[in-house]
């Protein structure tokens, strides 16, 4: 039975999307984020090291990182559905946003995060202006010019073809939507782009996404 360690509000629950989309049965283990870090309990680091989520355990394996659980559901029990075939422009489609997921739409989608929170978090008051100032200066020179340039590069792409990698829905439309659902909490997404926020209704009008939320519980990703 595959076993999928989930953190609440988090990537995980594309995992068990995706889990959905395959029709596969599993278990879901639990952790909750500290209310006040929003850091993974240390219970977590007894599965990976690195004490993140998701990592999944199918067996004698318990493998981590989104993209590499993704490849290796939709590769060991797809039978074709989910990852285009090998060799083939879709396949490379593929594999190149299931990367692009993590290293270059995620780095200044947490960027952001971080500096909106030490903009308005607290603070011993002495030290409130200089870190108001390093961290909009972060984020306007460095941090929303790179999410735009990403999501503007996004929004061309699926002018192009209906799916991240093709004609065909595929696990690299799984990968993408939680970077997609962070921009529009703090990446600035919204109507102006419209093939992206087509994009979101489409997937979250998707049975297996609704199911999937329904197994994970609340889905609330952080501003
Ligand atoms: N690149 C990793 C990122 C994993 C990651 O940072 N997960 C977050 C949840 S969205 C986490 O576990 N955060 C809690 C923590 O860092 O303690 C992946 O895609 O699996």
């Amino acid at each position: 039975m595959i076993i999928v360690h989930h953190l609440n509000n988090s990537r995980s629950q594309r995992i068990l999307w995706l889990l959905e989309e395959l029709g596969l049965e599993y278990d879901i283990k639990r952790y909750q984020r500290n209310a006040e870090t929003m850091l993974a309990p240390p219970e977590l680091r007894a599965v990976h090291p690195l004490g993140k989520s998701p990592v999944i355990s199918d067996g004698d394996l318990t493998i981590a990182e989104s993209g590499a659980i993704v490849e290796y559901l939709a590769g060991k029990y797809g039978d074709g559905k989910l990852a285009p075939a090998p060799g083939t422009p879709e396949r490379l489609r593929y594999t190149y946003w299931l990367h692009f997921a993590e290293g270059s739409a995620m780095p200044p989608l947490l960027m952001k995060l971080i500096f909106d929170r030490m903009e308005s978090g607290p603070m011993p008051f002495f030290a409130k202006p200089i870190a108001r100032a390093i961290a909009r200066r972060g984020k306007s020179s460095f941090v929303q010019p790179n999410i735009d340039r990403i999501l503007d590069f996004m929004e061309g792409e699926l002018g192009r073809h209906a799916w991240f990698a093709g004609a065909e829905f595929s696990g690299a439309d799984v990968q993408m939507s939680f970077p997609l659902e962070a921009a529009v909490m703090r990446g600035g997404l919204n109507g102006s782009r419209p093939k992206l926020m087509a994009f979101l209704e489409n997937i979250h009008a998707r049975p297996a996404y609704r199911r999937a939320l329904e197994r994970g519980g609340k889905y609330e990703l952080l501003r």
